[in-house]
């Protein structure tokens, strides 16, 4: 099957935490691709992924990033699809420079911004399939089942100590 949702990311370093976002689409039965492109070090390869994303039948863009994260703006400016922006933790400012790198976009231009790390790449994973579930019955199911087992399970096990 095609991809359907591009996972990108500015460096390899990224994928430890990029790779939550995949494991979300995989359970959530989304196709995907993944690929590192850097706005800094390829930013020709962006602007390549970026233009040819719809064509090629990209419904979604997961971009993470960290420090100077301009991935995911460059690539909402050249992209219509829905850009979701993941900051990555950063060595120096753990990830607050990441996150408002990709936060603070001027208007005109929208990147859905999620979390910092591990929560926010695999709720982008999630918001991916929302996004398509809202045209794909079959995704919507595989996040109602998903959240529906989440719910039971929080409520299965109300007492910490028995976790
Ligand atoms: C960003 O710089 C990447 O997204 C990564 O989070 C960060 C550091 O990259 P490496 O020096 O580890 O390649 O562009």
């Amino acid at each position: 099957m095609a991809p359907r949702v591009g996972v990108i990311m500015g460096s390899v370093s990224d994928w430890p935490v990029m790779e939550h976002a995949t494991l979300m689409l995989e359970q959530l039965g989304v196709e995907f691709e993944t690929r590192v492109v850097s706005a800094h070090r390829t930013p020709d390869l962006l602007f390549e992924y970026a233009r040819q994303a719809s064509e090629r039948g990209l419904e979604v863009i997961i971009a993470g990033a960290g420090g100077a994260a301009h991935l995911p703006g460059m690539v909402a400016s050249q992209t219509s699809l829905p850009v979701l922006g993941v900051p990555v933790e950063s060595k120096a400012l753990n990830g607050l420079d990441s996150l408002l790198s990709i936060v603070q976009m001027p208007g005109g231009v929208a990147v859905g911004t999620l979390a910092i790390g591990k929560a926010g790449a695999k709720n982008a994973g999630l918001l991916a399939a929302q996004i398509i579930g809202t045209h794909d019955q079959q995704v919507r199911q595989a996040v109602d089942d998903f959240r529906t087992e989440q719910t039971r399970s929080v409520l299965d096990t109300p007492d910490p100590r028995e976790q």
